[in-house]
């Protein structure tokens, strides 16, 4: 493939930088962050990391000892940084209204608009992670242990654990950070068994509220906000869930649905990438990509759920190809 950017001239170019992931962390965001900051150190640039929403308590850990600004106090003259962003909103309000142009946007979603100065966009890579070692492996740019394992936490989680359609680009790169010594089940270890048993809590709620509907093919269902309350979990306890939808044999199309108070939130995952989950999250506002995507939308009405079970049936039928 085509590589036009130089992330070594882009990212060596100042003397101090904000970086930022999107809101709701992920471990892809989380690794992205660390690892060029860990990157940047070595070569003596200053790069803050911008704390723009709750990271919850398993990805908390990973940034124990960095240097982490809160969002709500930190200064916005600085050269911006966003990874895996796919708008320049998901950076959260906290920060998207302060910037006018971020001035370096890393980032792996079809839907990515390219919203700065500078940007670096593979939506044929596993992960923003993945596109990080990659450069770095391919300029030169070299990096430590700790740098291998954030940018292995990334590829690990975005790919749900190699589960995803997985290219032979990904694993040569997962072959790479192993050359640094970095331990593939002490990372697991620390991403998937560390769950509190109020998730579990939740995710019975979550099991029982799921439908498979369109002769099989769909199935979904949704958590609310008093179901957080309840069983006393944060909403970043919610990763994960979306995927019990997709994976009920025969369910082509899955979706996960969290009625906040304030908000909805929505998860969409399919079986094959020809259901464009990132075309049916575009029309309520959202993005992603062709098997994983999702969306934000102010509080819903009373009917939402229900008309949103149609237009997901709507969409796959109206896709090309597709019969069912
Ligand atoms: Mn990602």
């Amino acid at each position: 493939m085509m590589r036009k950017w130089n992330l070594r001239e882009l990212l060596f170019k100042h003397d101090e930088y904000n970086i930022v992931g999107h809101v709701r962390a992920d471990g892809d965001c989380v690794g992205s962050q660390l690892a060029l900051h860990n990157v940047l150190k070595a070569s003596n640039i200053k790069c803050n990391i911008i704390k723009n929403d709750n990271y919850g308590t398993v990805l908390s850990a990973f940034f124990r000892g960095y240097p982490v600004m809160d969002g709500e106090n930190f200064n916005e003259k600085l050269p911006l940084i966003c990874v895996d962003c796919s708008d320049f909103k998901r950076t959260g309000p906290k920060i998207f209204e302060k910037y006018s142009k971020p001035y370096l946007n890393l980032d792996h979603h079809i839907s990515n608009d390219n919203f700065a100065q500078h940007n670096i966009v593979d939506a044929n890579s596993s992960s923003t992670a993945q596109l990080i070692a990659e450069s770095l492996i391919r300029e030169n740019i070299s990096f430590d242990k700790a740098t291998a394992e954030a940018l292995y936490l990334g590829i690990m989680t975005d790919t749900n654990r190699f589960a995803y359609s997985t290219a032979i680009d990904t694993i040569k790169v997962v072959e790479t950070l192993m050359g640094k010594g970095i331990s593939i089940s002490e990372i697991h270890r620390s991403v998937y068994e560390r769950n509190s048993l109020a998730k579990y809590r939740l995710l019975e709620r979550f099991l029982h509220n799921i439908s498979v509907f369109g002769d099989g093919n769909y199935c979904t269902s949704f958590i609310t906000e008093n179901d957080l309350r309840e069983t006393q979990c944060e909403p970043l306890d919610t990763e994960g869930f979306v995927n019990y939808t997709r994976q009920i044999d025969g369910v082509k199309v899955g979706a996960f649905l969290e009625f906040h108070d304030s908000y909805l939130k929505c998860s969409l995952r399919s079986k094959n990438s020809t259901s464009r989950m990132d075309l049916f999250a575009k029309q309520f506002g959202g993005g992603g990509h062709p098997a994983a995507a999702g969306f934000t939308v102010d509080a819903a009405g009373e009917n939402f759920y229900n008309n949103f079970k149609f237009a997901l049936i709507e969409h796959v039928k109206n896709l090309p190809g597709e019969k069912s």
